[in-house]
């Protein structure tokens, strides 16, 4: 059996997409607008899996992130006309495997936190003569209309205007003077956050689409200090319940531009994870923080696929957030691989058939990974692989949908993107064929260290245009499947790739490169990994490179002019707690 569809392809543009909750995990459905309560519930009791015997509580989040129970047809129609009048992405449920101890309460299992995360968050829009600007990141081909430039680089480079998608720097966009050609439209709400800084949203209620329109600032006044974030403040039954204080720190095993990663320790129950640190003034600064959400959602649908690392718990400082995640012990692709060269065939096999099986988890949930290399490619101590890093995923994407957002590792990045046309989960498949190629052949199929010496061709643009224009060499030493698989994977064209056809991954599946492979037994860690990781210990750092390692472990103490700066606004709702792991931590 190959897992479990649990996207319904078919064709659901007029249907209510419906993302379902449970103790099982993230589930998405797609059920018609008339649905009746007994078809709704049928439809939760074969999601979750449940018994038919089985009493549970459903309840759908409204915008405000406040959970109303479903248990009338009344109530189910009531979500379903507000979910229509907001026309927002999905409606989500959530599913408790038992009932409040008193109508009112909370059921077993339910802390107001995990709806935080699904509440709206306000994006900044800046106005100048009519236009209202966004921030934009990672959009290659745009031009600036007020420079001419080209606007580039990782950051939040570019604006966009959201009513006549007039595209400028961020450098530039006070000093755009050509009015914008569609001012009207979508009514905006002014929220006045705890900073006093003007942010603004599209609204998504009844109420706030009926009330006049209040004038937006031309340019956001500066912030003043923020309030400290404290417990107290946050709503009742949703304070945090972990704080640094609960962890101590052990060692530093791995650092990223936004974000360093440690190995920590939870003292109550000495239990090691793996902590991500990311300073808050690094997502702030005018840009909103949709990486970070987008990383906890996807956390929370990882933590269901052995493959995929899953999140424990999420808190935050004035001055950091802190994704605390499953460590993953065995150390990562890149460090194997560069004390192996190259690795024999089998175990390229291996390790590229577990990462399909990760990549088509995301896909089915609609999440393009993006950031696929040797470096997001964990080994826990067994030697089974598991994804981490989901900062540059995409979610909700449909089957057929596409985007063309222009981001991922140079190394990595699909021809397509490069190209600059809209793309959907292809951009994975191309990765794994670069991936597995450096696997098998010890380099990368774009290697330009021989033009090192040439400042010309030792640039991004020259490789990108390198991964557009150059044909692929596979190496002679390889096998007639290995090439063919590489091939196949690493074919410019998206829609001839292998993994993008109307098979889907089923073509990948029975691609005579996997035919030893059994894909059933593989999900369920049922074939013993071809190299184990030498370990001594759970807390051995061995497989972790020495340049993080011997890092000192210390946090910075936070700087108040820094924080003084930060809108603290933006991070609200961060905390959350897995509900699984935290059930589990009760046993120990
Ligand atoms: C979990 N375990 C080890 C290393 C990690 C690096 C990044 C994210 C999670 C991790």
């Amino acid at each position: 059996m190959m897992p479990t569809q649990l996207v319904n392809q078919d064709n659901h543009a007029n249907d209510v997409r419906v993302k379902t909750v449970y103790s099982g995990g993230v589930m998405i459905t797609y059920i018609k607008h008339n649905i009746t309560l007994d078809e709704f519930t049928q439809e939760m009791v074969a999601m979750c899996r449940f018994p038919p015997d089985q009493v549970f509580t459903m309840k759908w989040v409204d915008e405000e992130g406040d959970p109303c129970t479903i248990s009338t047809q009344l109530e189910l129609d009531e979500a379903l006309r507000l979910y229509e009048l907001n026309r927002d992405s999905e409606l989500t449920v959530h599913v408790f495997p038992n009932v409040p101890p008193a109508p009112g309460m909370p059921c077993a299992g339910e802390d107001r936190s995990i709806y935080r995360r699904g509440a709206r968050r306000w994006r900044k829009l800046y106005r100048v003569n009519g236009h209202i600007f966004q921030a934009k990141r990672f959009n290659r081909r745009a031009f600036c209309a007020f420079c001419q430039d080209r606007i580039w680089g990782l950051g939040r480079q570019g604006f966009k205007c959201i009513q006549c998608k007039l595209l400028v720097h961020k450098k530039c966009h006070k000093l755009v003077q050509k009015p914008c050609s569609n001012e009207h439209v979508d009514p905006v709400e002014v929220k006045d956050d705890a900073n006093g800084e003007s942010t603004l949203g599209r609204a998504s209620s009844v109420r706030s689409r009926a009330e006049p329109e209040p004038p937006l600032p031309e340019t956001p006044p500066a912030p003043a200090p923020p309030a400290p974030v404290r417990p107290e403040d946050l709503e009742p039954g949703s304070q945090r319940q972990y704080s640094l204080e609960d962890f101590e720190l052990i060692r530093v095993i791995g650092r990223g531009s936004y974000a360093k990663v440690l190995m920590v320790e939870l003292k109550r129950t000495k239990r090691v994870y793996a902590m991500k640190v990311i300073k808050k003034a690094l997502v702030t600064d005018d840009e909103d923080i949709d990486w970070v959400q987008t990383e906890k959602h996807v956390f929370e649908t990882a933590s269901n696929h052995p493959f995929l690392v899953g999140l424990h718990s999420c808190f935050q400082t004035p001055s950091r957030l802190f994704f605390v995640i499953e460590f993953v012990r065995g150390g990562d692709l890149m460090f194997h691989m560069q004390r192996q060269r190259r690795l024999p065939e089998e175990h390229a096999r291996f390790y590229a058939a577990e990462i399909s099986l990760a990549l088509h988890f995301l896909h089915e949930r609609g999440v393009i990974y993006r950031d696929l290399k040797l470096d997001n490619v964990l080994l826990d101590h067994e030697g089974h692989i598991k994804l981490t890093d989901y900062g540059m995923c995409k979610e909700g994407v449909r089957p057929g949908d596409t985007t063309s957002t222009f981001c991922g590792t140079p190394n990595y990045i699909a021809p397509e993107i490069l190209r600059g046309e809209e793309y959907g989960f292809s951009v994975d498949w191309w990765a794994l064929g670069v991936l597995t190629y450096e696997m098998l052949a010890g380099r990368s199929p774009f290697d330009i260290a021989q033009a090192a010496d040439n400042p010309d061709q030792n640039t991004e643009d020259y490789l990108f245009q390198v991964i557009l224009e150059k044909t692929i060499r596979i190496p002679r030493s390889l096998s007639v499947k290995a090439a063919s698989v590489l091939k196949g994977f690493l074919n410019k064209n998206p829609v001839e790739r292998l993994g993008c056809g109307e098979n889907g991954f089923l073509d990948i599946v029975n691609h005579p490169f996997f035919k030893s492979i059994e894909w059933e037994m593989l999900e369920q860690k049922q074939v013993v990994p071809p190299f184990k990781p030498r370990l001594e210990g759970e807390r051995d750092l061995a497989n972790f490179p020495p340049e993080f390692t011997d890092e000192p472990v210390h946090l910075t103490p936070d700087n108040d002019t820094v924080i003084a700066d930060i809108d603290q606004s933006e991070f609200e709702g961060f905390e959350y707690v897995n509900p699984l792991l935290m059930s589990l931590e009760d046993c120990v």
